[in-house]
């Protein structure tokens, strides 16, 4: 290929970013970071593809991204900045060339991203004493969202609530969970999704007990309800919503479960903001629900941060550690089950904001979610 290299600057979100990761690895005393989960190397070069690594310097800001011929027009395409190996050997063999080339003497691993066989891979290759597992803080450093991040995520909430409002209109009696899902889904792709966050839950009556049913033959009835949580991509972030919904009329037993979650969602989300414990945004949920005579049958933790992966820091939880932070982005998600009968859960997303500004907070999505909403 006679392809003319001409330089690109960095762009300066990614320089941030890159820039962030360097400190750690200074403090870690490492020359360089194996970066081994595609979706950091997404976020710190903007290259989607997989099967390839990324080589983070403690004192560069140029990166390497090690890859094989697949990938060799989308690299230039996504990450120009960025120097791009089209390996002809093992990964293992290129990383070696690119060390001693740079003469790098301590190389950290992502510990929670290389399999066991991988790291004796590349500790024969480049010597045990050279490569060291690393908590590399990525997984928090990725929690604080910059403003790149906050669009594609309002986007997908546009796209997966058009969808679930067409979706209300097309539900009938008689439907299964699967038609319903698959109709969602569809609906999404239309949109402009790059696909679903995760496989749709469409839960029919009691099936809507088991937090994480999974969509089946069992059909939806007049009288009857519908809980759905579902979730677009776009731009490689995740949107991630839940809305219980009745045909006609809700059950009264399920209709007073969904006044009590709807009082605790609303009140967790009214005391997030910026410094407030993890811990004490779940208590409030949990202070209302279990004071309705329901607390163990809200037997998961109220919510978790979303982004490039679904489940993302921070997490609210009793045993969370850590406090909101500006650029945080969590779902508020409280639950009641009632096994046999059915169950609610509402969720929303909201984004931490500075403290001055609308109170720390602002809720990203706005699908109706009343008692009178939810009848279809
Ligand atoms: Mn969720």
């Amino acid at each position: 290929m006679n392809k003319k290299k001409k330089t690109v600057t960095t762009p300066d979100h990614l320089k941030a970013r890159i820039k962030s990761l360097q400190l750690r690895l200074k403090a870690a005393n490492l020359d360089a970071l194996l970066v081994s989960n595609p979706v950091d190397i997404r976020y710190l070069t903007g290259f989607v593809g997989d099967d390839s690594w990324l080589l983070v310097r403690s004192n560069s800001i140029i990166v390497h991204i090690l890859s094989d011929f697949r990938f060799d027009e989308q690299i230039a395409k996504e990450a120009p900045h960025a120097k791009a190996i089209m390996r002809k050997t093992s990964l293992t063999v290129a990383l070696k060339q690119l060390v001693e080339k740079y003469k790098l003497g301590k190389i950290g691993l992502q510990q929670d991203h290389v399999t066991l066989a991988q790291s004796k891979a590349i500790g024969k290759e480049l010597g045990r004493s050279t490569i060291k597992p690393f908590d590399d803080g990525m997984l928090v450093q990725r929690a604080v969202k910059d403003k790149t991040e906050v669009k594609p995520i309002l986007k997908a909430l546009d796209i997966q609530q058009e969808a679930f409002k067409r979706t209300c209109e097309y539900i009938k009696p008689g439907m299964t969970e699967y038609q319903i899902a698959a109709y969602l889904e569809y609906q999404m792709r239309l949109l402009g999704a790059d696909g679903t966050s995760f496989p749709s839950i469409v839960a029919a009556d009691a099936n809507a007990s088991l937090p994480h049913a999974i969509p089946g033959q069992k059909k939806v009835r007049k009288g009857g309800i519908i809980l759905i949580d579902w979730g677009a991509k776009f731009g490689g972030y995740c949107s991630d919503l839940t809305r219980v919904v009745a045909i006609g009329k809700m059950p009264v037993k399920i209709k007073e479960i969904y006044q009590i979650c709807l009082d605790a969602q609303m009140a967790a989300i009214d005391a997030i903001a910026p410094g407030k414990k993890l811990s004490d945004i779940d208590k409030v949920a949990r202070d209302i629900i279990s004071k309705a005579g329901y607390g163990s049958q809200f037997g998961h933790s109220l919510g978790h941060g979303i982004g490039l992966d679904i489940h993302e820091q921070p997490v609210l939880a009793s045993r969370a550690k850590g406090v909101l932070e500006p650029g945080h982005i969590v779902t508020v998600e409280p639950g009641i089950y009632l096994p046999g009968v059915g169950g609610v859960r509402i969720e929303d997303d909201v984004l931490v904001t500075e403290s001055s500004s609308g109170g720390g907070k602002k809720v990203l999505s706005d699908l109706p979610k009343t008692l009178e909403s939810a009848i279809i």
